[in-house]
Parts: structure tokens; sequence; C-alpha cells
């Protein structure tokens, strides 16, 4: 095993009610734009990436960090579940690693619940899988093995 799994800060996902106005308030605020926007039905989100920085690459994923603004599909997905109960704010932390089924591996054989036993698709043709909150001190925890594109 190669430690630490965790190679980096991916990025720290929002909960938002209205994705457009909240891009609207990062740009003015901060002036970060938008580097990727899908639809993920299978998490049930809109979404928006914003870059933060132009670190160098580590690990062969890209060195900056992001921000993923995330406004749900319906009331009956994990964003829209978690705005009902605590409102806008922070939902998950994304972080890098170097090989996703490797880290869930590891990571499972710690006892930590695993929310995806097998990586699933996330932004920007990523590999990603979700570690339970409640086995990590309240927050829902993301990992995130950068795919390069071809
Ligand atoms: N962070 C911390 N705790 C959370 C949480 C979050 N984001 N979401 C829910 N919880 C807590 C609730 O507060 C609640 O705690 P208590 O029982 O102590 O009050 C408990 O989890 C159950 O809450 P719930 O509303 O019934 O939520 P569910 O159990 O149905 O689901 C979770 C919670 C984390 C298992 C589910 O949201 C999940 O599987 N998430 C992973 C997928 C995801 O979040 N996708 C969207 C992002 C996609 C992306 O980043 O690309
Ligand atoms: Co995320």
């Amino acid at each position: 095993m190669v430690l630490p799994l965790l190679t980096r800060l991916d990025h720290v996902g929002i909960a938002c009610r209205d994705l457009d106005r909240t891009v609207e308030l990062y740009r003015a605020t901060f002036g970060l734009e938008v580097a990727s926007f899908e639809v993920n039905e299978a998490q049930g989100v809109r979404e928006a990436m914003l870059r933060v920085g132009s670190g160098a690459p580590v690990a062969g994923a890209p060195g900056a960090g992001y921000v993923q603004l995330l406004e749900p599909l319906g009331p009956d997905t994990p964003v829209g579940k978690f705005l009902a109960r605590r409102g806008e704010g922070i939902h998950h932390v994304g972080y890098g690693v170097t090989d996703i089924e490797q880290a869930l591996s590891e990571i499972g054989g710690t006892g930590i619940r695993l929310l995806d036993e097998r990586p699933r698709h996330g932004s920007m043709g990523a590999s990603i899988a979700f570690l339970h909150p409640a086995d990590l001190g309240g927050v829902l925890t993301e990992l995130v093995q950068f795919v390069p594109v071809p």
C-alpha cells in the first residue's frame, strides 16, 4: 500500500438552491469562472466546477482545486435531502487518489462504510466514490481519481 491514500484536496462540494445565482455570486465576489457544467442524473445534481488556482500537476492529476456548486434535481436526492435538513452550505469534501479501486479496498478494510463499493462517474470524467459521513466525524468524503482525456 502506498501511503497516504489521499494525494490532494480536489474539491469542496457546496449545496445550493439556485445554481445559476450561486455561480454568479462566486464570479462577482471572487472572479471564479466555470470550468465545467454538467447534469449528473445518477447523483441527482446540476453542478458547476469552478477552478481555484493553477498548481502544478500531482500524480498525473490537475494541480488546481475546485469548488463544486451543487443544485439538486429533486427533493429526494442526496443534495435535496441535505438542503431540507441543513440548508445551504458545505456538503462534502473530495480528495484525489491515485488508484480508487485500491483506495476503496484499503479504506473498506478499516471498517469505514463505503457508500459506493464500486467507483461511479463524476465531474469532468473522473471516477468517484463516497465514504459514510457518520464514520468520518460527520464529513461526507469523496474519493476522486482523475481520468485524463486521451
Ligand atoms: N454530510 C454530513 N452528514 C450528512 C450529509 C452530508 N452531506 N448528508 C446526510 N448526512 C447525515 C444527516 O445529517 C443524518 O444524520 P443524523 O441521522 O445524525 O441526523 C444522516 O446523515 C441521514 O440523513 P438523510 O437525510 O436521511 O440522508 P441519507 O441517509 O438518505 O443519505 C448519505 C446520506 C450521505 C448516505 C447520501 O447523501 C449519499 O449517499 N451521498 C453520496 C452521494 C452524493 O452525495 N451525491 C451528490 C454529490 C455528487 C458529486 O459530488 O459529484
Ligand atoms: Co463532489
